[in-house]
């Protein structure tokens, strides 16, 4: 298809010119999901930009590299058929955060409202409140963001490889990855990594922005590919008999269970740190009583030899004495002798 038809076949999608009618289905979300900063709203920009064939706006606010600007669930529709969500961001790939992205993810949470980081009861509560205003005609498509700046370390490939899975699972359909920043680092490295994931469909794109955002024909082309990608997905879908209220019960009873088990994950995770806890002050007591013990074994053994070391000396004294009252009595004998000797010679006289 040339840009022209592109652009014909995503206007004219519509859930009532499918093969089994829409079945309740009446327009396609488009999720977009990933890690803070990574450049969804960017992305939206350029969807936007794309579609529109107008001057550049920054629409879906794109800010700073450090991500987080986006807080609330934003939906701009490209057709009357067609609508990009910007869901709010993860600071991490951890289970508690990736709880909210499901209930993002899973449409359990309203559009046009702030999402808060909750977890366990908190988030559950507010799926609950969310059942009136989510419409289960939406069907949902999940898009992975992720720019090829931020690159994938070894650790976070088998979180990614869950999330995608989870994401997968959720909403029954393979997660089109969308890369960002295509040229701030190896695009085929990352390409790769996703592909060993199992996901099928890539896209790369160096986003249009506030700074740049010179039209191009590839760019273009390439927006276009993807809409047209996702909407071939759906129809391909929903060829299936579909159920579309009972596929959201689905959904939740999956965000349901998904937090559960975070919730019992963090209590395990909890006592076990505090077994650890335990154990290691039990270790540092043990230590400190040892340690006491063999000052005590060290400060008897000092005194011993002091004491030791005290009857030596008197000991010592004693003998001295000894030797000097005895040297004593010689003397005096040898000088009683003398006198004798004197006397006896001058009785001579
Ligand atoms: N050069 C270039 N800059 C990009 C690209 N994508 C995003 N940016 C920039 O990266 C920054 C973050 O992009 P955002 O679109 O706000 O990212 P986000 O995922 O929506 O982030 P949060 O909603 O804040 O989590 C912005 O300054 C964008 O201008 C890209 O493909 N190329
Ligand atoms: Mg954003």
């Amino acid at each position: 298809m040339d840009s022209d038809e592109m652009r014909h076949f995503t206007k004219n999608f519509s859930f009532d010119k499918c093969k089994k009618g829409n079945q309740g289905f009446n327009r396609i979300l488009i999720q977009l999901f990933g890690l803070l900063g990574n450049g969804k709203s960017s992305f939206i920009n350029t969807c936007i930009y794309v579609w529109k064939d107008c001057e550049f706006e920054n629409w879906a606010k794109a800010r700073g590299e450090d991500g987080g600007s986006t807080t609330d669930r934003i939906p701009y529709e490209l057709t009357e058929n067609l609508t990009l969500v910007d869901n709010r961001g993860c600071r991490t790939l951890e289970d508690k955060e990736s709880g909210v992205i499901f209930a993002q993810l899973g449409n359990l949470l309203p559009i046009d409202t702030r999402v808060e980081w909750g977890e366990g009861f908190g988030l559950t509560e507010k799926m609950v409140r969310a059942e009136k205003l989510v419409k289960t005609s939406d069907f949902v498509f999940p898009v992975f963001v992720h720019s090829v700046r931020k690159g994938i370390t070894k650790e976070e490939r088998g979180e990614l490889e869950a999330l995608l899975n989870s994401a997968m699972t959720l909403t029954g359909v393979v997660p089109i990855v969308v890369l960002t920043h295509k040229t701030a680092g190896s695009l085929t490295e990352t390409e790769g990594i996703f592909r060993d994931l199992g996901v099928e469909r890539i896209f790369s794109f160096e986003n249009y922005t506030s700074e740049d955002h010179m039209k191009t024909r590839g760019k273009h082309e390439e927006v276009l590919k993807f809409l047209c990608e996702v909407i071939k997905d759906v129809q391909f879908r929903v060829e299936q008999p579909r159920d579309p209220s009972e596929e959201m019960k689905t959904r939740r009873k999956f965000v349901l269970k998904y937090i559960h088990e975070c919730d019992i994950k963090e209590q395990q995770r909890k006592v076990e740190s505090k077994k650890a806890l335990d154990q290691s002050l039990q270790e540092k007591r043990h230590k400190q009583q040892e340690e006491e013990m063999k000052k005590q074994r060290q400060k008897e053994q000092r005194e011993q030899e002091e004491e030791f070391r005290r009857h030596q000396q008197e000991l010592q004294w004693e003998r001295d004495r000894d030797r000097a009252r005895q040297e004593e009595e010689m003397r005096a004998q040898k000088e009683r002798q003398e006198k004798k000797k004197k006397k006896k010679f001058l009785g001579l006289f």
